[in-house]
């Protein structure tokens, strides 16, 4: 179940969960929290139509058909009310064995998202505090551990301590992407409590930064784990696809507000899960 707004065009959330997702040869269930003209991230003037008030009526409904969810994915979120919403959805369909993945959409390059109040990061921490695994970046990190955000690179040992204290809210599974140790490579950090391992997937830093890759990777992701790879593959996976994404989408010179051409790489998805 993929719990995310539609951004009508400009690349990420629902649009490009479902289609990745459903690319890895998985059965993607959608609900949508609200439909927007385009994403917020450089564009002005876009719609905004509002779903709250839909979200437990359709998952009451899912409730009553009996239906069964492998995982839960959540993104974007726009309000205290949604994310208290979507917390009540995880303690309805929470058993053993259902997978919580939260990606704490709301900041980026050391800033909140300006849509958001400054306190927004105490109810996305909460969430975060319920789910199995968490992909935030390393503002949305810095924020969810209320600790002072500094620009790459980074040492080994403060992405260590990062991944470690976000696993110490509640997730097992920790995955900070935007990671560089060295500046000229740029990857993704994950942390496995069950084990104890550390991991890191970097490759050739692209400039300038695209919109909605952290929903490409986040995506990519979720496919990777639900198909049955460890955190550390999925974690690769994940970087590789976004990449050669991004690489795509510098090569044909496209607007960076207009996401990042993943579709090139859905037919080869399913096989870069299999393989690893
Ligand atoms: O890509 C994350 C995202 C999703 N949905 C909306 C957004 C953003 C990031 O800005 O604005 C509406």
């Amino acid at each position: 179940m993929a719990i995310h707004d539609i951004s009508c065009f400009g690349r990420c959330s629902l649009t490009v969960a479902l289609p990745v997702i459903s690319a890895a040869g998985i059965e993607t269930t959608v609900l949508p929290t609200a439909v927007l003209s385009t994403h917020t991230g450089g564009f002005t003037g876009f719609t905004y139509r509002d779903l709250t008030q839909d979200i437990l009526p359709v998952v009451n409904h899912w409730h009553g058909l009996g239906l069964e969810f492998d995982a839960i994915y959540t993104g974007f979120l726009g309000s205290f009310e949604q994310l208290d919403i979507v917390s009540e959805i995880f303690d309805m369909l929470k058993k053993n064995g259902v997978l919580v993945v939260v990606d704490p959409v709301m900041a980026d390059y050391g800033k909140l998202y300006s849509i958001f109040p400054s306190n927004f990061p105490d109810g996305m921490r909460k969430l975060c505090q319920k789910a199995d695994v968490i992909v935030p970046n390393l503002t949305e990190a810095a924020f969810l551990l209320d600790e002072p955000y500094h620009e790459g690179p980074h040492t080994r040992e403060e992405i260590e301590h990062i991944l470690h204290a976000l696993s110490s809210l509640g997730p097992k599974h920790v995955v900070v992407t935007g990671v560089s140790y060295d500046g000229i490579q740029l990857g993704s950090a994950c942390y496995n409590a069950d084990t104890g391992e550390f991991s890191y997937t970097g490759e050739t830093r692209i400039e300038p930064m695209y919109h909605g890759t952290g929903d490409v990777f986040a995506s990519a992701l979720v496919a990777a784990l639900l198909g049955g790879c460890t955190l550390a593959k999925a974690n690769s996976i994940a970087v590789r696809f976004t990449v050669a994404s991004i690489a795509r989408t510098k090569e044909a010179a496209t607007d960076n507000r207009f996401g990042v051409n993943f579709e090139a790489g859905l037919a080869g998805l399913k096989n870069l899960i299999s393989e690893y």
